[in-house]
Parts: structure tokens; sequence; C-alpha cells
């Protein structure tokens, strides 16, 4: 039996997924797609499960899309949107979807898709040897799986441009101070880092995080007018959960609180 591209653990309260495709610094083939797709889906059916942590095995994070799988037959026009439509396009919506925060250890080099799928991840942190690559341009292609959307909101038009078109690595320190990540961490300290990270998140109001994730990807496209009619919204969803009264009572009680992430 073939070794499986996805990794799962099951740590209290939250996931550890990893890509495991180390021989190709974990570049995605169709097996890849479905493996993680379904490690999501079951994560997300398990409501013990109130945060995921993804990463990758080896000396890599991902490396995009499997380029051996992507043989030239004369006279075939390749057809990339089933390719996006089938595979890269939902994974990007679920994670962004999700009902859960979702923490991204980015252990190396993070190409082309690859580099997407972790910025579509809700907090990215990166080992000080990772590199950013939107490997695209190399190949003769622009930026999918969320790239020309994340780039100029995270780091800006200019930037964006110069990473889509030139394709020039960005170290992990660079990605931090451009604000397209959220930390960089030495090597050795990424995983504690990152699993810190996602069992703290999987003790705080599951729901209040869920609604942020939902109220900031609003952000991006609303007017102030119709952002405060969300904010509205969904703070009033948030304020029926027994988390936030237990919140408030706890505050009030000068004790900490224990949130369930339950409705
Ligand atoms: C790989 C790959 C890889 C296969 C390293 N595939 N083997 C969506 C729609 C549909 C189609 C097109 O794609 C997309 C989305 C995309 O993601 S397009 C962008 C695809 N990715 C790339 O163009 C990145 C290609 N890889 C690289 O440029 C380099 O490998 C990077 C810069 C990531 C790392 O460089 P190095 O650290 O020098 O490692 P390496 O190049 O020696 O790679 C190690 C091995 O991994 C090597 O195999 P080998 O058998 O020689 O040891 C590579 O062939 C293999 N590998 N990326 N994407």
């Amino acid at each position: 039996m073939s070794e499986a591209s996805i990794l799962v653990e099951r740590a209290v309260g939250y996931r550890v997924l990893t890509l495991n495709r180390p021989d190709r610094l974990n570049a995605f083939d169709e097996d890849m797609h479905g493996e993680l797709m379904r490690a999501i889906l079951d994560a997300e059916a398990d409501p013990e499960c109130r945060a995921l942590l993804l990463t990758g095995a080896g000396r890599g994070f991902c490396a995009g899309q499997d380029l051996s799988k992507r043989m030239f037959e004369p006279g075939v026009v390749p057809d990339l949107s089933r390719t996006l439509d089938t595979f890269y396009n939902p994974l990007v919506r679920k994670l962004r979807d999700l009902a859960m925060p979702i923490v991204c250890a980015v252990n190396g080099v993070a190409a082309g898709a690859g580099a997407n799928i972790a910025l579509s991840c809700d907090i990215v942190l990166a080992g000080r040897s990772a590199k950013f690559i939107q490997a695209f341009a190399k190949i003769g292609l622009l930026p999918d799986s969320g790239g020309t959307w994340y780039l100029p909101r995270l780091v800006g038009p200019a930037r964006a441009r110069g990473l889509a078109m030139l394709a020039e690595p960005l170290t992990a320190e660079q990605a931090e101070a451009w604000g397209l990540i959220w930390k960089v961490l030495d090597d050795a300290a990424l995983m504690d880092e990152a699993r810190r990270l996602a069992a703290h998140l999987a003790t705080q109001p599951t729901i209040r995080l869920a609604l942020t994730k939902k109220a900031l990807d609003a952000a991006e496209t609303n007017t102030l007018d119709a952002q405060l009619d969300l904010e509205r919204d969904l703070q009033a969803e948030a304020g029926r959960t027994p988390d936030y009264a237990e919140g408030v009572q706890a505050f009030l009680g000068k004790r900490p609180a224990t949130f369930t992430g339950r409705r």
C-alpha cells in the first residue's frame, strides 16, 4: 500500500494535517488533493476538533502543482480551468469558510499554489529558512489559488506586482516585515509554537473565531456601512452563544474562562 499523502494527527482540541510527498516538496497531485479535502471534512465533522494546523513533511512546505504529472501531449491543449475548478478553488474556499481557525506552519519553501494555500490559512507562521515564491511566472502562468486576491491586500499593489511578475523568492523574514504572514520563528521553534497556538485557539470561543473569519473576508468588498450592519448581525450571533455568557461571567468572577465552542 502506498504511503498516505496527508498525515493526520489528532491532538487534544485540534488536528495536525501534514502534506506528505516530501520527495516532491509536497507538490499536489490529485490523490493528495482528495486526501486533504477528506481530512478537512473529517475534522469539520468532529465536534471535538476546534482548530487545524497545516504543515509539510520534510524540507519543504509545498511546491504547488506536481508538474511531473503535467506531460504535454502533441495536439492537446491543456485545460487548467478544470484543475482549478475541481481541486484548488474548492480547497481555498474550504480553508477560508471553515468554521474553525487554521494555523499554517510553513516549514520550508512554499511555491506556486503552495504559497497561496498557506496564505489561505488564518495564522501563518514560517520557519526562518522558509521562502515564498509566486513561481507561476516561471512556467508561463499567473498566480492562482487566491494569489491575485491575497497579494495586493496583504502587501500592497506594488509589491504584489513584483512578486507575481518576477517570481523572486521572498524570505520568511521579509514576508513578516511586509505583512504577508503573522510571524517568523527559528526553524527549531516553529512546530512547538504552531502547536501551542493551535492548542490555544482550540480552547477559545470557536463560533466567535468563525464569525471573525467571515467578517474579515466580507470587509474586503463591503462599504463601512455594510460592514457595520454585518458586524451587528454577527455580533448578535456571537452574543447568543454560551461562550459569550461564560466570558463575561469569568471576567466578573476574576477567573479564567472555559469556552466550549458550542452553540
Ligand atoms: C517538484 C516540484 C513540483 C514536481 C519540486 N512538481 N516536482 C494550478 C493549475 C493547474 C496547473 C498548474 O499549476 C497550478 C498551480 C501551481 O502551483 S503552478 C506552480 C507549480 N510549481 C512550481 O512551478 C514550482 C516548481 N519548483 C521549483 O521551482 C523548485 O523546486 C523550488 C523553488 C520550489 C525548490 O527548489 P529547490 O529547493 O532547489 O528544490 P528542487 O528544485 O531540487 O526540488 C526537489 C525535488 O522536488 C526535485 O526532484 P528530484 O527528483 O530532482 O530530487 C524536484 O523536481 C521536485 N519538485 N517542485 N512542483
